[in-house]
């Protein structure tokens, strides 16, 4: 698998943004040191009249940046082209999403097991490892990470691999797509005692649970999502809007990693970003997989100011 990642450059805000009060500067003998705002006894100080340098700081504080990943795998072995060996009926739903079954799970051969929605939602396996990578870092590991959304586990799967990463607590609602993640998960052989599968609602249990990074991969109503110019994270996430999951993730740890479509406005990212008092930090990571812009993954990380 190769990556190639890209220069960062800021999000550039198309809406009024919310006031935020004026900065300073953490160490004033230093030109790239952190901004943060004045604290008062009563609080944030008042923003000013003109929002400029609360612009600025916010270019400091969102970025986007691009990785472009390479996962190709020969067709079949014998370059025959075999048909997807299901139902008509399952066939022309899964149908674009079988031709991908390597870039899904590299294993899949060996006895991967999904359900329709685990088809057209697991994230590929190039993906899910570099995110993976990102979540769990290499300095000092990131000990426990929630994923609310398991599916059949090709997340969970990367995570649990990383030798940084502790712990994973993998919440699902629905039990056949648990029992397909612990399936696929021995299939990659983990180490069960390091994932803790729970069968539950990530938006009740979730507020419970701490940890280190929560990553959040909904449901985004289907390949349907794609027909709307724009992806409206409040109105069309599953099983609720994005304001609502970012309260509940924050609660969890301070750093948020969302899957997104990759037609989400990233304007809706920063807002929600700048909800928290005071707000975090944004980076909405275009994924390209073989070329192809695949979705979109936010990190939003709790910073001191
Ligand atoms: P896609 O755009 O539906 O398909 O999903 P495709 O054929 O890969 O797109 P194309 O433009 O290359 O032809 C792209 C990826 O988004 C999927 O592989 C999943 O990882 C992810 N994804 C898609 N949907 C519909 C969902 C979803 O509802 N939830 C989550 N969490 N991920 C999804
Ligand atoms: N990242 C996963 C795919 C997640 S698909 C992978 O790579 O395999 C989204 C999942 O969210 C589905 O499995 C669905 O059952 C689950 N889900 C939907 N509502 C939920 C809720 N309230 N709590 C927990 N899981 C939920």
């Amino acid at each position: 698998m190769a990556v190639v990642d890209s220069g960062r450059h800021p999000i550039r805000p198309t809406r009024p943004l919310p006031v935020w009060p004026k900065p300073e500067r953490r160490n004033s003998n230093s030109s790239s040191g952190c901004l943060k705002p004045i604290k008062t006894a009563e609080g944030f100080q008042k923003p000013p009249k003109n929002n400029t340098v609360a612009i600025e700081t916010l270019r400091d504080l969102f970025t986007q940046t691009e990785v472009h990943l390479w996962d190709d795998h020969p067709k079949q072995p014998n370059g025959l082209v075999v048909d997807c060996p299901l139902n008509t009926k399952l066939s022309n739903i899964i149908g674009r999403y079988w031709n991908q079954r390597y870039n899904l799970f590299s294993k899949f051969d060996q006895g991967i097991k999904m359900d329709v929605e685990g088809w057209f939602s697991v994230t590929p396996e190039a993906i899910a490892k570099h995110q993976a990578r990102r979540c769990c870092g290499t300095k000092g590991g990131s000990g426990t990470i929630v994923d609310c959304f398991t599916g059949v586990g090709g997340n969970v799967i990367q995570f649990a691999q990383q030798t940084n990463c502790q712990r994973v607590i993998a919440i699902d609602i629905d039990s056949r797509k648990l029992q397909f993640a612990i399936h696929n998960a021995k299939i990659y052989g983990i180490d069960r005692s390091k994932v803790m599968f729970m069968l539950d609602d990530a938006m009740v249990v979730g507020p419970k649970l701490r940890g280190d990074v929560v990553f959040l991969s909904p449901p985004w109503g289907g390949p349907d999502y794609l027909k709307h110019k724009t992806f409206d994270i409040n109105t069309m996430l599953k099983p609720c809007g994005g304001q609502a999951l970012f309260d509940m993730a924050k609660k969890i740890a301070p750093k948020i990693v969302m899957f997104l479509p990759k037609n989400v406005d990233p304007n809706q990212l920063a807002e929600l970003a700048l909800s928290a008092s005071p707000p975090w930090s944004l980076e909405v990571e275009k994924n390209y997989l073989n070329g192809r812009l695949k979705a979109v993954t936010a990190y939003f990380t709790k910073i001191r100011w």
